[in-house]
């Protein structure tokens, strides 16, 4: 069974692919679709925009696809970046320019109490047919450190201290990663849907 991620993230195409090593599904993403146009995220939600997603990729390619908005929120920032996280720093923004933008809006708060901060998934499976198959989401609490640190994950990865860690979420292993992750969480739900009845059809 193939189904499409509606991304170009690489990094969220290799968390997804990592995590369902072990189930019989072909994973695709836009990677492998260039004649998708570029869309257009204007909701005003995680979910709104991962409907956005979904939804358009399989009207196009009448498959099943899979969609995963998220972001991070800054309690500090009044839940910024929120679901600006991926253009937070602007035209041409990059996970670098994101991640140094942030670090500076919060270079006067020394107590790491006071840099809580969240990652928040909303994942949805669309199918054109159907419409909304299943949603589900997922969150990590954590705090904002000072500096970036570690190479893996991607986006702000490096400077998001997970709760009940000292380290980074770029120091953690893919699988370390995807067990406390928001988006490990939807993906175990989105899982538990796949094996109990889904991928048999
Ligand atoms: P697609 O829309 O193509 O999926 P994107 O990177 O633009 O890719 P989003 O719109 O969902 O994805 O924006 C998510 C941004 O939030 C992403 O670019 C990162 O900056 C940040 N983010 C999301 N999940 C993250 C994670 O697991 N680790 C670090 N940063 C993350």
């Amino acid at each position: 069974m193939e189904i499409v991620i509606a991304t170009k993230n690489k990094g969220k195409v290799k968390e997804i692919n990592h995590f369902f090593k072990n189930i019989d599904i072909n994973f695709k993403s836009l990677n492998d679709y260039p004649q998708i146009p570029e869309i257009i995220e204007n909701g005003n939600t995680f979910e709104e925009n991962a409907i956005i997603k979904a939804k358009t990729t399989s009207e196009i390619l009448n498959k099943p696809v899979i969609a995963d908005d998220s972001g991070l929120q800054v309690d500090y920032l009044n839940g910024r970046p929120g679901i600006y996280s991926s253009r937070y720093s602007g035209i041409g923004a990059t996970d670098k320019s994101n991640r140094l933008k942030l670090l500076g809006e919060l270079e006067s708060v020394k107590e790491p109490l006071k840099r809580t901060a969240r990652f928040v998934c909303s994942m949805v499976l669309w199918e054109s047919k159907k419409g909304l198959v299943f949603k589900t989401y997922g969150i990590c609490e954590g705090t904002i450190g000072f500096k970036e640190k570690g190479e893996g994950g991607f986006g702000y990865d490096s400077i998001f201290i997970p709760s009940g860690f000292k380290k980074t979420m770029a120091q953690l292993t893919d699988d370390e990663k995807n067990s406390i992750s928001h988006r490990g969480k939807a993906l175990l739900n989105l899982h538990d849907f796949f094996i109990t009845g889904y991928i048999k059809k």
